[in-house]
Formats: C-alpha cells, sequence, structure tokens
C-alpha cells in the first residue's frame, strides 16, 4: 500500500483498500489493513468505509455477471473478517456504544448474505447485535426484543412475497402494544418508500451505511 509522510503523520490510501476489496485480493487487503491497525486508530472507520466501498463494487461486478455467486459470498466473508480485524481499532477510536439491536430476516426467507452485511457494519459501528438469523417469525422477534428490553429492529426481505412477513412483524408489536415503544427499519431488494408506509416500518435503505446513520440517529 501507499504512504505518504505527511509531517509525521502517515497517510492510508483508501482507495487501495476500495480497489482490492473490489478485486476480492485478499492477502493484498489483509496487508493494508494492519498497516491501517498499525498506523493507529485514526483510519480504521475510513479503511471500514473503503471495504464498504468496494463490496458495493463487488455487486455491481456481480449484476454485470463478472462476479460469480461464490464471488460473492467470499466478498461477505472478507467483509466481515475486515470488521473484526478493525474493531479493536474503531473502539480505540472513540466509537460509541450505541445500545442494542434485533436484525434478522424475516419468516420465508433465507437469505441473509445481504443482512450478514449489515450486521458486521451496525458491529462496527458501535451496537450490541443480537442476529436472530433467518426465516425468523414475527412471535420471536418481539419476544426477543421484550427479553432484550430492545428499542431498534431491523428486518432483512429479499424475496418480494417475505414483504408480508414485514407486515406480520409490524403488526405483532402493534398486537403486543409496544408499536410506539421500537423503531423498525427495513431492508432488502423489494423495500422501498412505498414498502415503508404501506407496512408501517419507520425507515427504510438499501444502503447499509443509509441503515447505519438511521440508526445511530435513533440511538443518540
Ligand atoms: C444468493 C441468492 C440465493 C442464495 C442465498 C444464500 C444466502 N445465504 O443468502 C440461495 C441459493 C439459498 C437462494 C435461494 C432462493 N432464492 Co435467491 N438469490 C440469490 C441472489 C443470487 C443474490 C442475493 C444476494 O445475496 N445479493 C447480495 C446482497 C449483498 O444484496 P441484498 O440481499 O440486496 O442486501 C443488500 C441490501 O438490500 C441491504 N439490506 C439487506 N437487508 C437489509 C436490512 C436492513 C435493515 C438494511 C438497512 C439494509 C439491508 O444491504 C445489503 C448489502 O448491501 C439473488 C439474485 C440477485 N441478483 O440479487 C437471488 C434472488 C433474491 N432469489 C430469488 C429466489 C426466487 C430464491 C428462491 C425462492 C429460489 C427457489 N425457487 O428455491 C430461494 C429462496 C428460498 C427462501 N425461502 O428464501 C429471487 C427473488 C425474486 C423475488 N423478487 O422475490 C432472486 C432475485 C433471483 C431472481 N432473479 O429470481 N438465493
Amino acid at each position: 500500500m501507499n504512504h505518504s509522510d505527511n509531517g509525521g503523520e502517515t497517510m492510508i490510501d483508501v482507495n487501495e483498500i476500495t480497489q482490492q476489496m473490489s478485486d476480492l485480493d485478499e492477502a493484498a487487503l489483509l496487508q493494508s489493513l494492519a498497516e491501517v491497525i498499525n498506523a493507529g486508530p485514526e483510519s480504521a472507520l475510513a479503511a471500514l468505509q473503503a471495504c464498504q466501498a468496494g463490496l458495493e463494487q463487488v455487486g455491481k461486478r456481480f449484476e454485470t455477471q463478472e462476479y460469480f455467486l461464490s464471488d460473492l459470498i467470499y466478498a461477505g466473508e472478507l467483509m466481515t473478517d475486515a470488521a473484526a480485524l478493525l474493531k479493536p481499532a474503531l473502539a480505540e477510536a472513540g466509537t460509541a456504544t450505541l445500545g442494542k439491536l434485533v436484525i434478522c430476516t424475516v419468516k420465508g426467507d433465507i437469505h441473509d448474505i445481504g443482512k450478514n452485511i449489515v450486521v458486521t457494519m451496525l458491529g462496527a459501528a458501535g451496537f450490541d447485535v443480537i442476529d436472530l438469523g433467518v426465516d425468523v417469525a414475527p412471535e420471536v422477534i418481539v419476544q426477543t426484543a421484550i427479553d432484550n428490553d430492545v428499542k431498534i429492529i431491523g428486518l432483512s426481505s429479499v424475496l418480494t412475497l417475505a414483504v408480508d412477513s414485514i407486515q406480520a412483524t409490524v403488526d405483532a408489536f402493534v398486537a403486543a402494544g409496544l408499536r410506539d415503544q421500537v423503531k423498525i427499519i427495513i431492508g432488502g431488494n423489494p423495500v422501498s418508500a412505498t414498502v415503508c408506509e404501506k407496512t408501517g416500518a419507520d425507515a427504510w435503505a438499501h444502503n447499509p451505511q443509509d441503515g447505519v446513520t438511521i440508526c445511530r440517529g435513533w440511538a443518540s
């Protein structure tokens, strides 16, 4: 990785990190991240965001059929590793603890690559994430929120049909008398402003970083 010495401060070239993630060049990426960590905690957040930008490029390369499904899964694993590596540095840089959050893929849907990326990003941002996995029934989500006193719920739906499960989950919070005590954010391909309004969720996002920004706003 290129460095430039700026009055004793090491400058990290985050564009290289983005490129390495985009190219799925694990060895180079891990080397760059090690250098970021050695240089001190200041650049950890920028490095994490660079990884995410690279991941978005991976998504585009998948859409244009340059990459295959296996590449997508590999990229998700790389992102998880990168976030785990950077986590101590992020904590040292003073990323605040933002409290608990429950997230899952809704009932009837087993897609979790996107959800796992969001989990990683939320964890790196400072949330204590309770990940319930995939195909999760509304009553399980409500009960987990009650048991852990959680105020923010993230729902992922990749199948268009599973949008009904978002609705059912929002309804389950209404039925439990908790709807005004929790904030619900939804994400995944079929999700939109219209779906958000129709299901009665509080917010929606496609981009994990936007999702993190919204949740951070709610937490503070
Ligand atoms: C990988 C994949 C699978 C894998 C899933 C592996 C896994 N562990 O997830 C397997 C092979 C198991 C699979 C199965 C099926 N699949 Co599939 N699958 C895909 C594929 C190729 C990629 C999805 C993906 O991971 N994208 C990459 C991630 C990173 O993107 P993402 O999920 O959108 O997530 C991002 C954002 O949406 C957002 N986000 C996601 N969740 C959340 C949550 C919050 C809170 C926030 C803020 C943001 C957020 O952030 C993420 C990161 O950027 C898509 C096709 C495609 N090109 O998208 C089809 C696709 C989603 N599958 C589809 C179908 C139909 C199925 C099956 C029903 C097939 C079948 N007949 O059996 C089954 C589903 C069974 C079930 N009950 O769920 C259809 C869905 C059609 C529709 N509109 O409903 C698609 C679109 C394929 C197609 N063109 O027909 N699938």
